[in-house]
């Protein structure tokens, strides 16, 4: 059985895995429409997709638990970027904020004692860890390119084998 306050940080997770979800998806939506980043575009999907399996898996913990997976409302994602780099940018920024959610997660799952739930998260220890290097390596590659097209080009080639490595 889950502690009150595991079930509540639990539940603010499910809501911050869906915000990612949604994030991305609003990133897709704008990399569709501009010229040229077919991959990026394909990227940033999966990546919803990817954060809407985070929440589900959480959400069937929670209830599998003994808790009630509470599927919240959603804000209003950005969704227009300035530039490529600026989209990655966000993208970076809220991976590292999930991190410290799931930091956060792990520290009361200790405090309460509850190993099964610290069991349960190292999953997604190891998962942020992967997150924060990929999200981090693109930011690096863009920074390199700058405003080349060619460079862009590439990157837009390439986004989808650096997210296997
Ligand atoms: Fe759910 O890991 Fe990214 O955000």
């Amino acid at each position: 059985m889950l502690s009150q306050k595991m079930k509540d940080a639990l539940n603010k997770q499910i809501l911050m895995e869906a915000q990612s979800s949604q994030s991305y998806l609003a990133m897709g939506s704008w990399a569709e429409i501009q010229p040229g980043l077919k991959g990026v575009t394909k990227f940033f999907f999966r990546h919803s997709d990817e954060e809407r399996m985070h929440m589900l898996k959480l959400i069937h913990y929670v209830n599998e638990r003994g808790g009630f997976a509470v599927v919240p409302a959603l804000e209003q994602p950005v969704m227009t970027f300035v530039s490529l780099k600026a989209a990655f940018e966000q993208l970076l920024k809220h991976e590292l904020k999930v991190s410290e959610g799931i930091n956060d997660l792990v520290e009361i799952a200790l405090a309460e004692k509850d190993y099964a739930t610290h069991n349960f998260l190292q999953w997604y220890v190891m998962e942020q860890m992967e997150e924060e290097k990929l999200a981090r390596d693109c930011n690096d590659k863009l920074e390199l390119i700058g405003d080349d097209k060619s460079g862009l080009y590439l990157f837009d080639r390439d986004i989808m084998t650096m997210d296997q490595e």
